[in-house]
């Protein structure tokens, strides 16, 4: 209770004091000076708008203090400046193909970030030149769909190389936290508007990714090649086994 009502104030704050450069129009816009998670601040304030107005919910800040990844993994900032993203899409508004939710995610992202160094990797890191720029989390808690992205812009931060939080090293992508986080909200909501298929989906998110680069099975360090995705979003890879389907989240 006093967190929400700390959130709102510093919402309203802050709304009013970036009013001027505010031109998300696809999306409720709100932006806080930091948070703990913008998924626990979306969620609140999903809640405390009700169903006041239909559009997906934009939480954006330069500044987490307790990010998270997929599967109780951290996602970390060094301090301000970085871009913490969540967009809410309430369960009225459609979001279909479902399955290929966290792919067409990952290249809306990278449009976005408009930068021709960009690549995705299965399912949806962003990388820049071999780094990781930004991740992706999907959440949902049944009254809508959470979409979380976290991109590095003013620091890369040190990534463990063991450990539960081990990963590829990061990457930076200069730019201006606040136009960048409102530039994929709004590239987010202005598709969320429009009618999506499978194969779109599949055709956008294969023409960004670097299909000439190997991938490290996160469970057993196998080095595997990607070599198509299949319509349900699984990964088709060649490995010393021959060639398998991957679902999501085995991957560094
Ligand atoms: C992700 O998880 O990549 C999803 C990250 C989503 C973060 C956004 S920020 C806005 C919203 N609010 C949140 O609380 N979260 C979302 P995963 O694929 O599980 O990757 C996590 C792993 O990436 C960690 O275990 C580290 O290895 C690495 N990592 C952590 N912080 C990083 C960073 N800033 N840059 C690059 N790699 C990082």
């Amino acid at each position: 209770m006093r967190r929400t009502h700390a959130t709102s104030l510093l919402t309203l704050i802050t709304t009013q004091t970036r009013a001027m450069t505010t031109t998300c129009r696809t999306v409720d816009w709100r932006w806080l000076e930091t948070t703990p998670s913008t998924m626990d601040a979306a969620k609140d304030l999903l809640k405390e708008r009700g169903d006041t107005d239909a559009r997906p919910l934009a939480v954006a800040t330069a500044h987490q203090t307790k990010g998270r990844g997929t599967r109780g993994r951290s996602w970390t900032d060094d301090g301000r400046g970085n871009v913490a993203l969540t967009v809410a899409f309430p369960s009225e508004i459609p979001l279909a193909p479902i399955t290929l939710l966290p792919l067409r995610v990952g290249t809306v992202v990278i449009d976005a970030l408009n930068d021709s160094r960009l690549s995705l990797k299965w399912p949806n890191d962003v990388l820049l030149e071999g780094g990781k720029v930004a991740g992706i989390l999907v959440e949902s808690d049944g009254n809508a769909i959470y979409v979380g992205v976290g991109v590095n812009v003013a620091s890369a931060p040190a990534v463990p190389s063991a450990g539960p939080d081990r990963g590829r090293r990061a990457a930076k992508i200069p730019g201006d936290a606040f136009a960048i986080a409102q530039s994929i909200a709004d590239g987010l909501g202005a598709w969320s508007q429009d009618r999506d298929d499978a194969t779109s989906v599949i055709t956008d998110w294969s023409a960004r990714v670097d299909w000439a680069a190997d991938l490290e099975l996160r469970e057993t360090g196998e080095l595997v090649k990607p070599v198509r995705l299949l319509p349900d979003g699984r990964l088709k890879v060649r490995g010393a086994g021959g060639e398998r389907a991957l679902v999501a989240d085995y991957l560094l």
